[in-house]
C-alpha cells in the first residue's frame, strides 16, 4: 500500500502470539511478545477486503489511512504508539504498544465516586492527546469512552486508540465534507 513501510519478514517468525484482548468489526487484537526483545505488544489484525463489492474486511485505502495516521503521530504519552506493521496477505497486522488497564469507561463505572481532581486529570490527558493530533493536522473523529484506555488499573495514565476514522484535515471544505457523512 502506498506510503506505508512494512516489515518484510513474516510476523509469526518475529513474534509469539497469545490471548485475544479485544475485537471489533474487522479486527482482532491479541497480546504478543517480540522474540528478539521479549517485549510485549498488542497485535491488531485487520482483515483486508479481497473484493471491492464484498462487505467482509476493510478496504485497503481505509487500512492504509489508519496506518499513515499512526505513523505520523509518532510518540506521545497519551496516544498508543505503533511499533511495526506487517501484511500477511489476509491481514494487515499493527504491532502496537500494549496497555492493560482496560477502558476508562469501565474504570469509572466500577468506582463509587470520582473526585473532580481525578476527573480533571483524565480530561487533561485526553485533551493533551487530542492537542498533539491537532498539531499534526489530524482529527480523531471517533472519540468515545471505548477508545480511551488505561495503561494499567492502578495508574491513572490514559492512551487514546482507534484511528480508523481519523483524517488528515488540511482544508476547511474537507472538514465540512466529513461532518456531513
Ligand atoms: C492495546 C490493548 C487493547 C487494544 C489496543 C491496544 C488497540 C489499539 C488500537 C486500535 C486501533 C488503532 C490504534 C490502536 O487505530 O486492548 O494495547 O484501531
Amino acid at each position: 500500500m502506498e506510503g506505508i513501510e512494512y516489515s518484510t519478514q513474516p510476523f509469526e517468525e518475529l513474534y509469539e502470539v497469545f490471548e485475544e484482548i479485544g475485537s471489533g468489526q474487522f479486527a482482532v487484537v491479541r497480546r504478543c511478545v517480540e522474540k528478539a526483545t521479549c517485549n510485549e505488544y498488542a497485535a491488531k489484525y485487520i482483515r483486508k477486503r479481497r473484493v471491492a463489492s464484498s462487505r467482509r474486511g476493510l478496504p485497503l485505502e481505509a487500512i492504509a489511512r489508519e496506518v499513515r495516521v499512526l505513523q505520523r503521530l509518532d510518540k506521545h504519552q497519551n496516544i498508543i504508539s505503533l511499533h511495526q506493521v506487517f501484511d500477511n496477505g489476509q491481514h494487515v497486522i499493527l504491532v502496537l504498544e500494549l496497555v492493560r488497564g482496560g477502558e476508562l469507561f469501565e474504570h469509572i463505572s466500577e468506582r463509587e465516586r470520582l473526585s473532580e481532581e481525578e476527573a480533571s486529570a483524565f480530561l487533561h490527558q485526553i485533551l493533551q492527546g487530542l492537542s498533539h493530533m491537532h498539531s499534526k493536522g489530524i482529527a480523531h473523529l471517533d472519540l468515545k469512552p471505548e477508545n480511551v484506555l488505561l495503561l494499567s488499573k492502578n495508574r491513572q495514565h490514559i492512551k487514546l486508540i482507534d484511528f480508523g476514522l481519523s483524517r488528515e484535515i488540511t482544508k476547511a471544505e474537507e472538514v465540512r465534507d466529513l461532518m456531513g457523512k
